[in-house]
């Protein structure tokens, strides 16, 4: 193309630059509008029909489903997110003139392969529809649509370009119904707003649940009204690792996040850790000691040297009344009682306090969770078991799937954001390992463990524990770009699991979070760009 090339020329010129100082044609060219399956996670089934591009402009409506209050919410949200970078108006209708551009998001897909989640997405010269049984499916959909977009459309900024959508068909849903992100509020603290701002980037990936870890030995990061020194206290100034803090959220915080995560299709599953990780708790209120004494505060990265009186009738008022307000905070299925390095608990304790504790989570409507220890327990015959092992082999967590536990798979060696990508890397830990990008991606749930089958696996998880984290960007390094290989995993079926594919995709969306200012890792496996 010759005429950007003189036009640049003479700038340069005439305003006596050195050769250079100006960006480069091929620099300045936007980039191409994205393949049809270029999408992370990857959809189930992807058909491009050639010279179908669908032209976003500056007359497309959005149109959605009439009388759906839901789907309504879904339009909106996109019209807000394609406004900044286009400049477009993008009115929300629930009807449009048919001479318009138009981007449908209906429902009543009336195709049961879909499921909740799924949704089939069409594209032609003059119109973009997404279909979908549930309000879920439509946002599933405007996700993947926003990704099918040039990349400048995440520009908080206008940019002038063309913004083209390529022609063809998508249908698609998950293969796992969990596809989880844990964060560990309690060894520092994080606030809602990064929270929130969390919640926007993993949704983008299909994320559907957020798992707080509300509670260690450092802090307890929630109000609990019959017990108000566990925030106060357990919340307070110093709490954090090394002295960081204070922090933790107000019932009204913790209601507005369950309300900012369910507009994004998002469940929050809120962790209380017990018999062991509880030392801030028995800072706050000593009765929860066998001895009455309180322990001194700790703000180390030691685990395994707390736990619950389990003999104590006192222990089982507190867990009873920690169980019954949490659960009253939350609409979701889940109530996570943690139950990992209990080392200070002995195995006949444990199995004392997993057999009242357990189906106290029931009483109270909600489904128990908790990390792969609880299998050891009859009583977790009901509930979900987070597979944090790094071993192929897990007898114990086989027997309880044979009983009905079951499973979400988060292998602290594939699956943990918190531990370093290699020796360098300044934040996280590295006891399970370093964990490079093709090391998060590259394994399968359902084979994981050995005698573990697909039918027992709910989903996946990536917990971010923050031993070493303090605030937003740290939490974005470590995540991005691990987190989004574990939702393809949790997403896409096991058939289009491909590692040069994935990491292709990986390279062209990493401008996307450097457009929204989004830390990430650049990692050398992958050629960004
Ligand atoms: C182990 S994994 C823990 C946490 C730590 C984490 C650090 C698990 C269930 N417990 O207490 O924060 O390692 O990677």
């Amino acid at each position: 193309m010759a005429r950007p090339v003189v036009t640049r020329m003479l700038i340069v010129a005439a305003l006596g630059l050195p050769v250079g100082a100006l960006p480069t044609a091929a620099a300045a060219a936007p980039a191409a509008t994205p393949a049809l399956g270029s999408v992370i996670p990857v959809p189930a089934e992807v058909r491009p029909v050639a010279g179908a591009e669908f032209r976003l402009g500056a007359l497309t409506v959005i149109r959605t489903q009439p009388g759906s209050a839901a789907a309504r919410a879904v339009g909106d949200q996109l019209a807000r997110a394609l406004r900044p970078a286009t400049g477009y108006p993008l009115p929300v209708r629930a009807a449009a003139p048919p001479v318009l551009p138009t981007i449908s998001l209906l429902l009543g897909a009336g195709d049961a392969r879909l499921g909740d989640e799924g949704y089939r997405l069409s594209v032609d010269r003059t119109k973009v529809t997404i279909r979908a049984n549930k309000p879920a499916g439509l946002f599933a959909g405007a996700q993947t649509l926003r990704q099918l977009l040039p990349r400048e459309i995440d520009s908080p900024t206008l940019v002038r370009r063309a913004w083209r959508v390529a022609g063809g068909s998508i249908v698609d849903y998950p293969r796992f119904a969990y596809r989880g992100a844990m964060l560990d509020v309690a060894r520092h603290f994080h606030t809602p707003d990064e929270i929130k701002a969390y919640i926007d980037e993993i949704s983008r990936f299909k994320v559907n649940y957020l798992h707080l870890h509300l509670a260690d030995d450092q802090g307890w990061r929630i109000q609990i009204d019959s017990w108000p020194r566990l925030a106060t206290v357990g919340g307070g100034p110093g709490t954090g690792v090394d002295g960081t803090g204070p922090g933790y959220l107000t019932k009204a915080d913790y209601r507005e996040l369950v309300r900012y995560a369910a507009a994004r299709y998002v469940t929050i599953v809120p962790e209380i850790d017990m018999p062991g990780h509880v030392n801030a708790a028995q800072v706050a209120y000593p009765e929860l000691t066998c001895d009455g004494v309180a322990p001194p505060p700790r703000t180390d990265t030691a685990v395994g040297y707390s736990s619950l009186c389990i003999g104590s009738e006192t222990t089982y008022r507190f867990v009873a009344d920690v169980i019954r307000e949490l659960a009253a905070l939350t609409p979701g299925p889940y109530l996570h009682i943690g139950g990992d390095e209990a080392h200070a608990t002995t195995d006949a304790d444990y199995l004392t306090f997993q057999q009242r504790v357990l189906p106290l989570v029931a009483k109270h409507g909600k489904t128990a969770y908790g990390w792969n220890e609880i299998a050891k327990s009859p009583a977790s015959a009901n509930a979900v078991a987070q597979y944090w092992d790094t071993a192929t082999t897990n007898p114990t967590v086989v027997a309880a799937a044979a009983r009905g536990t079951k499973v979400v798979m988060s292998p602290a060696n594939q699956a943990y954001l918190d531990m370093k990508y290699d020796r360098n890397t300044p934040l996280g830990l590295s006891w399970a390992g370093y964990i490079e990008v093709r090391t998060a991606y590259d394994w399968n749930p359902a084979t994981r463990v050995a005698g573990l089958p697909e039918s027992a696996i709910l989903g996946v998880e990536a917990p971010l524990w923050s031993e070493t984290l303090r605030n937003l960007d740290h939490i974005e390094f470590m995540a991005f770009p691990r987190l989004p290989a574990i939702a393809e995993l949790g997403w896409s079926p096991a058939s289009t699991h491909d590692w040069t594919s994935f990491a292709s995709r990986l390279g062209s969306y990493g401008p996307r979070w450097t457009a929204r200012g989004v830390d990430f890792y650049p990692s050398p496996q992958i050629t960004w760009g």
